[in-house]
């Protein structure tokens, strides 16, 4: 192979991304990258959400690296502050510290077309320099605060579910929950039997399915550690389920549709008695436009008595508490606004400057696009990952990670070993891919809601229409005749 030590690559955010592709590049005999983190830990996602019931909704054995696989997870859908241990174990097993630059982000990438190299500006003004960039930034990581009026009017205290004020004892306060996506799920049993009262505002009901979550006894746990052949095979299981679960989800088809909504009806029906209630938990869109929450215990809230289902919207925020439309003033101790986040994959997270001058934005004013969800046109050397059209439905996002942090590798190993300038994929064949794509989406179920998988004017850049096996597939061999390449 080419000189690795002039090879320096740039990992961008230390989330399951950045240490899974940091993990492979070292597997891979390449020493020559850094990671960098903005914030002052790794985990991304599971570092920031730490609200009361954080936890995943795809199975651990799943939801993890395939490479280092965890046969200690204490539970079927491990928590947040599990994961984030996991993560760290992680770190620390690959010694990854050594290569990490926390507090430091990243502002601006610029490359250089003459020596084929990224300029990485931080924000303390440094410039590192980089010949090639793997971008884990994260699909939903800034939360979205709701538009709504005399939001900083409220007097008591206020936290976002992904920017959890540890300080704040809920306890016997009254609480006013705004949003009932998947943080909401999760946060509404968890806080529901502590607070004196609780007000979730719902603007739109989400479909629930069971969860069927369970703790994995400790004989299990040892066995899975000394028979790692059973690790895998549940994981291989967790998989499949999931995937062939996928069409329920993902296809625009009544029939599969009905599936989901019985599912979904039969879980309210379990937690709810009063069918009053049960109707203004109901969706009225078609099974899977939104994400699919899971939850065994989020609808059995609304039988508490110190809850209380609040469907008027929302008229604005004053000090005492929450105005609905209809006049009434919900007072609260506190606000959780459970309102999602801004999508991080759809937009460039900080100027990134390509070939001729052009900007990821610019390249992206039509809606984000790139092949394989991974390199666009004019960025050569960038490999994204998370980026558009690669966001499941319906099963573990780690699994098109995976995928991609191996293309990446493929593509890095070929630039070293070959000595090459760069490689950019060609704009015919992205533009190609992407009329693929978006050809598929029509027959997707997610056009026929809002929800955050769809950009403004309706079009969907994030979730790929298809089945995690298949991207995988697709994405296994890195296709040189794709790229236009140059060499040094
Ligand atoms: O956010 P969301 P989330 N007034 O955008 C409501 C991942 N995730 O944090 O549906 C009133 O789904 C909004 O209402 P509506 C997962 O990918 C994963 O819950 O737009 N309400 C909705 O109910 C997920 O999809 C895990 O009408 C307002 C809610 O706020 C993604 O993160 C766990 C409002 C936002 O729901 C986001 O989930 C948690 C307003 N002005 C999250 N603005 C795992 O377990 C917004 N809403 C892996």
């Amino acid at each position: 192979m080419g000189n690795r030590t002039n090879f320096p690559i740039a990992i961008i955010g230390a989330g399951f991304a950045g240490i899974g592709a940091a993990i492979q590049l070292k597997k891979a005999g390449i020493q020559s990258f850094t990671i960098f983190e903005r914030a002052s830990e790794i985990g991304g996602t599971w570092r920031d959400n730490t609200y009361p019931g954080a936890a995943c909704d795809v199975p651990s054995h799943v939801y993890s690296l395939s490479f280092e696989q965890n046969p200690n997870w204490s539970r079927r859908y491990a928590t947040s502050s599990e994961i984030q241990e996991y993560l760290l174990g992680v770190v620390d097993k690959h010694e990854l510290r050594e290569r990490m630059r926390l507090d430091t982000e990243i502002v601006e990438a610029r490359f250089d077309e003459k020596s084929g190299s990224w300029f990485l500006t931080t924000n303390e003004s440094e410039t590192f320099t980089a010949r090639a960039v793997i971008a884990g930034v994260g699909g939903l990581v800034d939360p979205s605060y709701p538009n709504i009026a005399g939001l900083d009017q409220f007097e008591g205290e206020m936290m976002h579910t992904a920017r959890w004020n540890h300080d704040v004892d809920l306890r016997d306060k009254r609480v006013a929950v705004i949003g009932t996506g998947a943080s909401a799920v999760q946060v509404v049993p968890s806080i529901a039997p502590i607070v004196a009262m609780l007000s979730i505002f719902q603007r739109t009901p989400a479909w629930v399915v069971g969860k069927f979550d369970a703790l994995y006894p400790n004989w299990l746990r040892r066995f899975l550690a000394r028979v790692p052949f059973f690790l895998r095979a549940s994981r291989f299981v967790k998989y499949w389920t999931s995937e062939l679960r996928g069409p329920i989800v993902f296809f625009n088809s009544r029939i599969l549709s009905r599936i989901g909504v019985a599912l979904s009806m039969w879980n309210l029906r379990r937690q709810v008695k009063d069918p009053m209630l049960r109707r203004r938990l109901t969706p009225n869109f078609q099974f899977g436009c939104k994400r699919v929450l899971v939850s065994d215990d989020y609808w059995a809230s609304f039988e508490r008595e110190n809850v209380d289902l609040v469907t008027d919207s929302i008229e604005g925020i004053e000090s005492k508490g929450i105005r609905t439309k209809d006049g009434s003033l919900h007072e609260a101790d506190a606000i959780v606004l459970a309102t999602g986040f801004k999508l991080g994959l759809a937009t460039a997270p900080f100027p990134i400057i390509g070939r001729q001058g052009r900007t990821l934005d610019e390249a992206w004013a039509g809606g984000a696009v790139a092949y394989k969800g991974m390199t666009v046109a004019g960025f050569p050397n960038w490999f994204i990952m998370m980026g558009p059209n690669t966001g499941p439905g319906h099963t573990s996002v780690l699994v098109y990670t995976e995928a991609q942090i191996s293309h990446a590798l493929q593509a890095i190993t070929k630039l070293m070993a070959e000595n090459l300038k760069y490689m950019d994929i060609r704009q015919d064949v992205q533009d190609r891919y992407n009329a693929g794509i978006q050809k598929r989406m029509k027959h997707m179920v997610w056009g026929g809601c809002k929800s955050w998988y769809l950009n403004e004017d309706g079009s969907n850049h994030s979730l790929y229409p298809g089945f995690a096996a298949e991207y995988v597939l697709r994405t296994r061999k890195l296709r040189s005749e794709d790229y236009e390449i140059a060499a040094l």
